[in-house]
């Protein structure tokens, strides 16, 4: 399972990565996030299509549209395109409709969305929604719920004043492995010399003569 914007999902690789997967039958959950914006750029300046779900048409494999605000919903597909995934029925699609509402990175301050998209989006909070769903249903108490936020502030602080807290990475670490270091273990290339193969009646005029090429 993996996860990719709205513009990432308009590159090349993307096609061809999704395409191998699906002639391939591999059990790829692509989760599309389309959250109107690649970097600055509108959807509608990005795609043609209603709908990013549409695509997958194309590659010949399902997919499903979810309301990106809603954890239920996107709990649900997730759920059913995994369970395809292992049955080994294939690649599913997943587009969530949602709205990015900070800027693509830290340098992005985002400044041109237009504000009352922002106003729009923000009474949609996909973790105020959820919240509300829980206490609602009373599956979470107010109670619960001011404990739940404490002990994640809790830990959140720790873990950041461990990170600031600990020394600075070596300059030549930069190029070291992450797992492990290089040599540690030997990496076969998968693939060798081609190996001629046997002329047979099988092969077209044109096919003896890249054999030909070959030796
Ligand atoms: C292969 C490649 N082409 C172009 C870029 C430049 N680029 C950086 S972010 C971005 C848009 C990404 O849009 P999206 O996937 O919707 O992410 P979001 O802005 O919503 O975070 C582009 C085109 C890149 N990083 N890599
Ligand atoms: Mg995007």
């Amino acid at each position: 399972m993996t996860y990719i914007g709205d513009g990432g999902q308009s590159t090349g690789v993307t096609y061809e990565g999704l395409n191998f997967a699906a002639v391939q039958n591999l059990g790829l959950v692509l989760f599309v996030e389309n959250n109107l914006w690649g970097y600055s750029t509108p959807a509608d300046m990005q795609f043609r299509v209603k709908d990013l779900a549409e695509r997958a048409i194309a590659y010949g494999i399902p997919s499903v549209i979810v309301d990106g605000t809603d954890a239920c919903q996107v709990y649900d597909a997730t759920q059913d395109a995994c369970e395809r995934a292992r049955r080994g029925e294939g690649p599913t699609l997943i587009e969530a409709k949602m709205m990015r509402m900070k800027g693509h990175a830290i340098h992005d301050a985002a400044e041109y969305v237009p504000k009352p998209l922002f106003e729009y989006w923000r009474k949609r909070d996909p973790i105020a929604r959820f919240e509300n769903y829980l206490l609602n249903k009373k599956w979470l108490t107010t109670a619960e719920n001011r404990q739940l936020i404490a002990d994640v502030d809790q830990q959140l602080e720790a873990d950041r004043e461990f990170a600031v807290n600990s020394p600075m990475p070596t300059p030549d670490s930069a190029a070291g492995g992450t797992y492990c270091e290089e040599g540690c273990h030997e990496i076969r290339p998968k693939y060798g010399t081609p190996k001629v193969r046997a002329r047979s009646s099988r092969f077209t005029p044109a096919q003896k003569d890249t054999e030909v090429h070959l030796k």
